[in-house]
C-alpha cells in the first residue's frame, strides 16, 4: 500500500502552521491572516482518499511557539493535523504506536462501519505496533466537523490529554450551500492542557481547573481577524479530555447552522454556546460594523466536581474593508426521516459513580466496564428506531461521592434529543419534563446529575459491536461505557472478533 512514507511525515512536521493542499474552500490559515489560524496542519484527500501515516511519538514539540517535552502527538504536531474527507472517499491511515501504552484510533461522530480496519475501539495497537486503518465514508455520509483520538479502554484520557487528538471535517453539509460555500471559514480546536513547574507537559489529572490551560488550536490567546459586516463560518469543536465550554463573543451572537457533524433543520441564533467534552458546533458569526477588538472568552462552567473559570480564549480583530453579510432562513432543512417511525425498543441507562478503597468506579446500570466480561452487551436490531433515556445519578443527594455532570456519547449512529427533566434517583420521581421541538442531531448530549434526557436513534447501514460511553475521559477509562450490537436479521454483527491482529514495524 502506497502510504505517505518519512518524506511525508517530515514535510508535515515542517510545515506546522501551514494550509497545505487547500483546494475548493477557503480555510483561513497561516497566509495573510495575521498568524496561524488554523488549527494547525491540514491534511487534504484528493482522487477519492486521505492516506496518511500518523506516528504518535513521545518528544518536544511546539506548544504555544514554546518547545515543550513530555508530550505524545501524531507526528510531533500539536494539536494534532486536520484531516479533510469527502463523502465517499477512503481515510488510509498508517497509525504507529512509538508511545509507551495500546492505542487505537476512533473516529467521532463518524457514520461508518465499526467493524474491521475501520472505527473499530476493540482494535488494540501495542507499544511498536502499526495498524492500517481503512476507513469507507459512505457517499451520503453528512457534511461537518469531527474529530479523531485513541479509545483504548483506560489510556484514552492520558493519551488525549498528552495531545493525541485532532479534527477530521467531512466537506459538504452546511459548509456547502449557496449562501454560505463562499464565506470564509474558521475551523477552531479546543483542548486543554498545561506546563508542569519543570517546562514538561503536564501529567494527566495534575492541574486544577485554575491551573489548566485552554489553547485555541495549540495557542494561548491566539488573534484572528474579520472585516466589519462580515459574516465567517466558524466550525468550533471541543477535542480535550474534561473542560466544559460556554462560549460568548462580546457583543456578538451565533448563528447556529450544524451540530456534531450534520447541519440543523432548524438554524437558530444564541450569545453563548455549551460545549461539554466532544462536543463541536458549526456557526456563522458577523461582525459588527465598527472596527475594534471583540474577544472570544469560556464565561465557565460548574460541572459539578470541576469549575471551570472564566477566560479569555482569543481576540478576534475586526479592520480592514467592509466584508459581506450573509444571514440564512430558519428552516434549513429536513429532520430525518426515521424520526417518525414506530419505536422498536424502550432504553433506560442510568449513570452513577462511587469511591471504592478512596478510587473512583464509575457504571453504567451498575455495571463497570472492563473490556474482559461482556455480559452486559444490549443488542438493537439494524433499521430499527430506538428511544433511550439517560439519567444521572451522580449525585451526592443519592448518596454518590460528587455531583457531575456527564456528557454521553454513542458511536456510529446520531440521535435526536427529544425530551428532558429533573429525575430523582431515591424516589424516582420526574419533573420539569420540556419537550423539545428538535431542530438538530446529535452525537454527544450533556446529562446534569438528578436530570435525565431522552432521545430517538435509528440503526442505520453499520452492523457490528461498539460502544456508548461518557465523555469524560476520566470517566469513560474508569468504568462509565457499554456494549452494543448492531445485527442483522440473520443475527450478523453481533459478538467479539473485532479485535484484530496488528504487526511489529
Ligand atoms: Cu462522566
Amino acid at each position: 500500500m502506497a502510504v505517505m512514507g518519512a518524506g511525508g511525515a517530515a514535510a508535515i512536521a515542517t510545515g506546522a502552521g501551514a494550509v497545505g493542499a487547500m483546494s475548493t474552500q477557503t480555510y483561513l490559515g497561516a497566509k495573510g491572516n495575521g498568524g496561524r489560524q488554523s488549527a494547525g496542519d491540514v491534511l487534504r484527500s484528493s482522487n477519492g482518499v486521505l492516506r496518511v501515516q500518523l506516528a504518535a511519538n513521545l518528544g518536544t514539540v511546539i506548544v504555544n511557539k514554546e518547545a515543550t517535552p513530555g508530550l505524545t502527538t501524531y507526528n510531533g504536531l500539536f494539536p494534532a493535523p486536520t484531516l479533510i474527507v469527502k463523502p465517499g472517499d477512503r481515510l488510509e491511515i498508517r497509525l504507529i504506536n512509538n508511545g509507551g501504552t495500546a492505542t487505537n484510533l476512533h473516529f467521532h461522530g463518524m457514520h461508518v462501519s465499526p467493524r474491521g480496519h475501520q472505527d473499530n475501539v476493540f482494535i488494540e495497537v501495542e507499544p511498536g505496533e502499526v495498524h492500517e486503518y481503512d476507513v469507507r465514508i459512505p457517499p451520503d455520509h453528512p457534511g461537518g466537523l469531527y474529530w479523531y483520538h485513541p479509545h483504548h479502554h483506560t489510556t484514552s484520557g492520558p493519551q488525549v490529554w498528552s495531545g493525541l487528538s485532532g479534527l477530521l471535517v467531512v466537506e459538504g453539509g452546511a459548509g456547502s450551500r449557496p449562501e454560505i460555500k463562499g464565506l470564509r471559514r474558521r475551523l477552531i480546536a479546543l483542548r486543554e492542557g498545561g506546563i508542569d513547574t519543570d517546562g514538561y507537559w503536564a501529567d494527566y489529572t495534575t492541574l486544577t481547573p485554575d491551573e489548566t490551560q485552554l489553547y485555541v488550536n495549540g495557542r494561548l490567546n491566539p488573534r484572528m481577524n474579520i472585516r466589519p459586516g462580515e459574516t465567517q463560518f466558524w466550525q468550533i469543536g471541543n477535542i480535550g479530555v474534561a473542560t466544559y465550554y460556554l462560549l460568548q463573543l462580546d457583543d456578538h451572537e451565533f448563528t447556529v447552522i450544524e451540530e456534531d457533524g450534520s447541519p440543523v433543520w432548524k438554524t437558530w441564533q444564541t450569545p453563548t454556546l455549551f460545549l461539554s467534552p466532544g462536543k463541536r458546533y458549526g456557526v456563522l458569526v458577523t461582525a459588527r460594523k465598527q472596527r475594534g477588538t471583540v474577544r472570544l472568552r469560556q464565561l465557565g462552567y460548574n460541572q459539578g466536581k470541576a469549575q471551570w473559570p472564566e477566560r479569555e480564549l482569543m481576540r478576534l480583530r475586526i479592520d480592514g474593508k467592509p466584508g459581506q453579510s450573509v444571514s440564512v432562513d430558519r428552516n434549513f432543512g429536513s429532520p430525518p426521516a426515521w424520526l417518525d417511525d414506530p419505536i422498536a425498543q424502550r432504553r433506560v441507562l442510568t449513570l452513577s459513580q462511587s469511591v471504592v478503597d478512596g478510587v473512583g468506579e464509575f457504571y453504567i446500570d451498575g455495571v463497570m466496564f472492563d473490556n474482559l466480561t461482556f455480559d452486559d452487551v444490549i443488542q438493537v436490531k439494524l433499521g430499527t428506531t430506538e428511544e433511550w433515556v439517560i439519567r444521572n445519578a451522580s449525585s451526592k443527594s443519592s448518596g454518590g461521592p460528587e455531583n457531575e455532570e456527564h456528557p454521553f456519547h454513542i458511536h456510529v449512529n446520531d440521535f435526536v434529543v427529544v425530551e428532558q427533566g429533573s429525575w430523582d434517583p431515591v424516589t424516582n420521581e420526574v419533573s420539569n419534563r420540556q419537550f423539545i421541538d428538535p431542530r438538530s442531531q446529535a452525537d454527544t448530549v450533556n446529562v446534569p446529575w438528578n436530570a435525565y434526557v431522552r432521545f430517538r436513534t435509528h440503526f442505520a447501514d453499520f452492523i457490528g459491536r461498539s460502544v456508548y460511553h461518557c465523555h469524560l475521559l476520566f470517566h469513560e477509562d474508569h468504568g462509565m461505557m457499554g456494549i452494543f450490537d448492531i445485527v442483522n436479521a440473520d443475527g450478523e454483527g453481533a459478538g467479539p472478533g473485532q479485535r484484530l491482529p496488528t504487526h511489529q514495524h
